[in-house]
């Protein structure tokens, strides 16, 4: 029998489309009955089955095991400080801001090789600290000169995201200054006594796939393949911050006892993964970090595993792509990262419009933690609820989901603030 040559170029039109998709893709899913049943793994039991039931098991042996998985399978392994690395502090003004700032900007370079890949630290601190400073310090994505309209601020001379608004063939012009500055309130930062210290994140590793030819990964790694656990850009990033820190401990104006590390968005993932490996953060802060970040995986809600590997192949090491589809057989989920940074502090954000993100995944991930900080002795989270919009929990663990969408604004400021008020001892706004 003949088929209909309708029928024949249909069964064509299957084929071609099948071939071009390649494995199954996983349709975006909003739809929270649509969420599949999911066990996450304990945070307490450890890899051999055996329960962690004090304070002392947790530290020496399953934070040091559930790190190295998150290194594994997820962020890839990042090497250490770099022994030649160097400091050159080239600017340091004690009335910037119409008085009300010092701004210090400080270039570091990894190899201390003027071409051997570096980044440049912009600081803003309260005029007239009588001591060392508390600071937050995030990671930037439009460039230091974006945060604010101030025009002593270096302007980056690497590698640019986008086109027109101040980018010009891939490189920083003035005409980006302050672009960013609503997520920057640096004016509000000081006046509560806090300091403001940001990094460009191009200036560690441009953000797009290059096989990790540019930013830092060629200066450490071995030539040859990368194996599966060779570091992503957000374990380039996350390093970044931990050189910042190395500069904050040689900083007399800095408290690098009292540092609280933040980001939004991917670099939401990134401040995570970063306080997460490096106690020396105080409080770790993610805004908005979702997939990747504090939503857990196996809710598969909003952006996916396979999502972001496929759009972002660059950010989480090879073998993270095992569990595209698959994300019941990852050995972690986020909630561990949260438990990570116990019993620091640590505050997760989300924005109730932002479902890519994945707000319900975000809170899940403070409650899955919640037993980690409390077997640490600590308050953890003070609720097992997902509390209504724009009502924030500052226990050990701090969550709010705020009205709006994705973004870095003025009301988390607001939280961040008083969260670390709270837990630095200072009076509370
Ligand atoms: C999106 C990505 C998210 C988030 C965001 C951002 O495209 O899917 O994971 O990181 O970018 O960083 O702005």
């Amino acid at each position: 029998m003949l088929l209909h040559w309708t029928s024949c170029l249909a069964v064509l039109a299957v084929l071609v489309s099948f071939a071009a998709a390649g494995p199954k893709r996983q349709a975006t899913n909003y739809d929270e009955t649509k969420v599949p049943e999911y066990t996450l793994p304990d945070p307490l039991v450890t890899a051999d089955g055996q329960k962690v039931a004090d304070a002392e098991a947790w530290r020496t042996r399953r934070r040091p095991e559930v790190l190295k998985l998150f290194q594994t399978h997820v962020y890839g392994v990042a090497p250490g400080r770099p022994a030649k690395m160097t400091f050159k502090v080239f600017d340091d003004e004690p009335k910037a801001l119409d008085g009300k700032a010092r701004r210090k900007q400080v270039a570091v370079r990894f190899t201390g090789k003027e071409d051997g890949g570096g980044m440049d630290i912009l600081i803003y601190l309260p005029a007239g600290a009588k001591g060392p400073v508390a600071t937050f310090v995030g990671l930037n994505f439009g460039g230091n000169h974006a945060i604010g309209p101030d025009p002593a601020i270096k302007l980056p001379t690497s590698w640019m995201r986008g086109r027109g608004k101040g980018v010009v063939d891939h490189r920083a012009t003035d005409a980006a200054r302050g672009r960013s500055r609503s997520r920057w309130p640096v004016e509000k930062i000081v006046a509560r006594g806090y300091g403001l210290a940001t990094i460009y994140y191009g200036d560690i590793d441009p953000d797009f796939h290059d096989g990790f030819k540019n930013g830092v990964h060629p200066l450490f790694d071995k030539p040859g393949d990368r194996p599966g656990d060779a570091w992503g850009s957000i374990a380039a990033w996350a390093w970044g911050l931990a050189r910042a820190m190395d500069y904050f401990e040689t900083d007399d104006a800095i408290d690098h006892k009292h540092i609280a590390v933040l980001g939004h968005s991917r670099l939401g993932k990134t401040a995570l993964w970063a306080g997460a490996r490096d106690e020396r953060f105080a409080i770790v802060i993610s805004n908005d970090s979702g997939c990747g970040g504090a939503a857990l995986s196996r809710r598969a809600f909003g952006e996916t595993v396979q999502r972001i590997n496929t759009s972002f192949p660059h950010w989480f090491c090879g073998n993270f792509k095992r569990y595209n589809a698959k994300e019941g057989d990852l050995p972690v989920d986020q909630h561990m990262l949260v438990a990570l940074v116990a019993p620091r502090p640590v505050y997760v954000a989300s924005a109730v419009k932002d479902r890519w993100a994945d707000p319900k995944g975000e809170f899940l991930s403070c409650l899955g933690a919640d037993p980690v900080y409390r077997l640490l002795g600590t308050e953890g989270l003070p609720v097992k609820k997902m509390p209504p919009v724009d009502k924030p929990v500052h226990g050990t663990i701090g969550y709010h989901v705020r009205s709006g969408g994705h973004d870095l604004a003025d009301y988390d400021w607001q939280q961040y603030l008083t969260f670390a008020d709270r837990h630095f001892s200072r009076p509370q706004k």
